[in-house]
């Protein structure tokens, strides 16, 4: 089978340089000699280097979100890319660059499998902000308020956010797992709009393999539908992957990580991965080898490389 892979090298969704040279370090450590190795054929998007290009002259703060076209721009290219691996039956991995390109991530996958689509969202954080609700403005932050379509006051049909379909992600078929690091005003709208979420207490309460296995429940009872897995390495403790730009103590061990992409594809409902997040800039050489070592390895593992 194949794997349509979209390098992003994008950081305009926060404000830390080098979390765009997220994809072309990993593909230094040797991810596609690695997913082939595995059986897989690759199709790579065409044009990587064109994220970088992309930023506008211009681009003035929209109410307190930062680089809004620019984000915008290079989503909607992302989703462009994605639909066209999920259309064509690939298995859609991407690598990131910031969060905010899991606006296109899941545009991409949830134009092609519509309301069936389950999302998993591995992080420490719940990337759920509105433009009313995010104190920062950065916009790695607020994915999942978009395609989830809950940014209510402010019309999201607006520009620059307006190809953006509000509730192509259902919110009953997203699952959360890792989270400790929740924005007040976020954990009001888990609570509104009824999201599932499982976080490091949980985690530590129940064990990874029962908390996945009820996460999987929630969205998938019957393991029949497809699934697009959003991982923020920073759901990894720092001292599993120090290079991110968010880091927050208490994180998934090594393998709490491995094993929720194991469990994932055990499931054979995966069609999408986004790794998203690594940035080579931050720590010694030997934080980024690690981190870029584990962002490797967690879409191999996606991918079924432990499975027997
Ligand atoms: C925070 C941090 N909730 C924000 N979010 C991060 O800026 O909205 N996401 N770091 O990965
Ligand atoms: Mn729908
Ligand atoms: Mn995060
Ligand atoms: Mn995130």
């Amino acid at each position: 089978s194949t794997v349509g892979l979209t390098c992003v090298p994008f950081s305009g969704g926060q404000p830390k340089g080098g979390v765009d040279d997220g994809p072309i370090e990993m593909i230094r450590f040797g991810i596609l000699d690695q997913i082939e190795g595995m059986g897989y054929a690759i199709e790579l998007s065409p044009g990587m280097d064109k994220y970088r290009t992309m930023r506008p002259a211009s681009d003035p703060p929209l109410g307190r979100l930062k680089n809004p076209m620019y984000v915008s721009m290079a989503a909607q290219r992302v989703a462009e890319q994605v639909r066209e691996h999920c259309a064509a039956g690939r298995m859609a991995v991407t690598l990131g660059g910031d969060h905010s390109i899991a606006m296109g991530t899941l545009v991409g996958s949830s134009d092609v499998y519509g309301d069936d689509l389950c999302v998993v969202w591995v992080d420490a954080h719940a990337d759920i902000n509105t433009p009313e609700t995010t104190d920062s403005g950065n916009l790695h932050g607020c994915p999942l308020a978009y395609v989830l379509g809950i940014c209510a006051e402010t019309p999201q049909g607006d520009a620059p956010f307006g190809w953006i379909k509000p509730g192509c992600v259902r919110k009953d078929r997203l699952v959360y797992i890792g989270l400790r690091d929740v924005d007040s005003g976020e954990k009001m709208l888990l609570r509104k709009h009824n999201i599932k979420a499982f976080s490091m207490h949980d985690v530590d309460k129940h064990g990874i393999g029962r908390v996945v296995e009820m996460a999987l429940d929630h969205v998938n009872p019957d393991r029949s539908l497809p699934v697009h897995m959003s991982f923020d390495v920073d759901a990894l403790d720092p001292s599993v992957a120090p290079a991110t730009g968010t880091p927050v103590r208490g994180g998934l061990t090594f393998r709490e990580g491995h094993y929720i992409c194991e469990a994932v594809a055990e499931t054979g409902c995966l069609v999408a991965v986004d790794l998203v997040e690594v940035n080579p800039a931050l720590g010694d050489p030997e934080s980024l080898r690690q981190t870029v070592a584990v962002g490797c390895s967690l879409v191999r593992c996606s991918l079924g490389e432990s499975l027997l």
